[in-house]
């Protein structure tokens, strides 16, 4: 007896996302269904060599469903997580609605994996579980096993994200105005602050009263939640003219001595990473590489001559797929595998 799964968002980057890597990974569900606004209805979408047609979310029964993939937004979350999650179906939400509460666990199944079971012994609990923002997912995979090994104290992150962390209009945006561009036309700018065609952008999300914006604060909160509250972290978050998959900058402080040899020893056996790091030209990976790939690639990994004890690396990793989509998927594999969660069916 298999699951039955549904996915809200699914017409969206993430929520087609979501249902090509179900089929791939072949995910034990007796049933798939695709959920959308009443304006989606009825749209088609792949799922393997099936084709779905896209249900209303606002008719949508949820109580024979076992697990929701939830990719819609803060807003539709907010709404419908709780009454989905009071219907018994388990809400692995991408937004960041719920991230932050604290009877809500935030999973990176490689480095907090263990959170689900005491989560799930909870009679109380909510049934929601949040998925990390794509930028802080990708680090703390890498940036586990080296905390495992020296303790990290200190990390300073730039990030390098694709216009789809910004949804399909992001990806329209840098497709239009760079054909603007070629044929000499004027650029509008709708979607980002300013022209992102052949520019960059030091600038995600809203700003915060510090001067750092919601991304950067993002990260520091999240890095903590998911890895360790002590460890301290500063970020600048950057849009760039990439379509998919975000690259980071990392320098990290660690609390004992780790050689640049050992790191890459460490990285090369962690769940999750893949470590492409040969010092010679195109030795490392570009995000254009790692689009369609559930890796963390990290490359460039090399002792920071600037402090004691500290590295620095580069880390690239598709913001839809370990950013989004397939940590999703990696939770409800996590509560399935350690028999956390049981297709209703089967438990009555
Ligand atoms: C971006 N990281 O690239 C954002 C998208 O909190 O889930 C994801 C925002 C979030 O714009």
């Amino acid at each position: 007896m298999g699951f039955k799964v549904a996915v809200v968002g699914a017409t969206g980057n993430v929520g087609r996302a979501m249902l090509d890597i179900l089929a791939e990974r072949a995910f034990p569900a007796d049933e798939v269904v695709a959920l959308a606004s009443t304006r989606s209805q009825g749209t088609e979408i792949s799922y393997g060599d099936r084709t779905l047609k896209s249900k209303a979310l606002d008719h949508y029964d949820f109580s024979g469903t076992d697990i929701c993939l939830m990719s819609a937004g803060s807003a539709v979350a907010k709404e419908w997580g709780p009454r989905i999650g009071a219907q018994g179906c388990m809400v692995i939400d991408n937004s960041s609605c719920f991230r932050y509460d604290s009877d809500v666990p935030l999973v990176v199944p490689e480095v907090n994996a263990h959170v689900l079971a005491e989560y799930m012994a909870n009679p109380n609990r909510r049934n929601i579980i949040a998925n990390p923002n794509c930028s802080t997912a990708q680090l703390v995979v890498a940036l586990k096993p080296l905390h495992d090994r020296a303790t990290i104290k200190r990390v300073v992150v730039s990030t390098y994200q694709s216009v789809s962390g910004a949804g399909k209009d992001g990806m329209d945006e840098l497709d239009r105005q760079t054909k603007a561009l070629y044929s000499l036309r004027d650029v509008e700018a709708k979607k980002f602050p300013k022209r992102i065609a052949f520019n960059l952008i030091p600038h995600i999300d809203v700003f915060m009263e510090d001067g750092y914006t919601k991304e950067e604060w993002k990260m520091n909160v999240e890095t903590k939640k998911i890895l360790d509250p002590k460890i301290k972290l500063t970020a600048t978050c950057v849009r760039v003219p990439v379509f998919i998959s975000h690259s980071e900058a990392v320098n990290v402080e660690f609390e004992q001595p780790l050689s640049a040899d050992e790191a890459r020893d460490i990285l090369r056996s962690a769940p999750g990473c893949l470590v492409v790091d040969k010092r010679e030209p195109g030795g490392y990976i570009t995000p254009h590489e790692a689009a369609g790939e559930d890796a963390t690639y990290i490359s460039r990994i090399r002792e920071d001559i600037t402090v004691e004890n500290g590295l620095a690396f580069w880390c690239v990793s598709d913001n839809l797929r370990k950013g989004a989509a397939l940590n999703a998927i990696q939770i409800a594999e996590a509560l399935i595998n350690r028999k956390l969660l049981l297709p209703k069916q089967q438990a009555a």
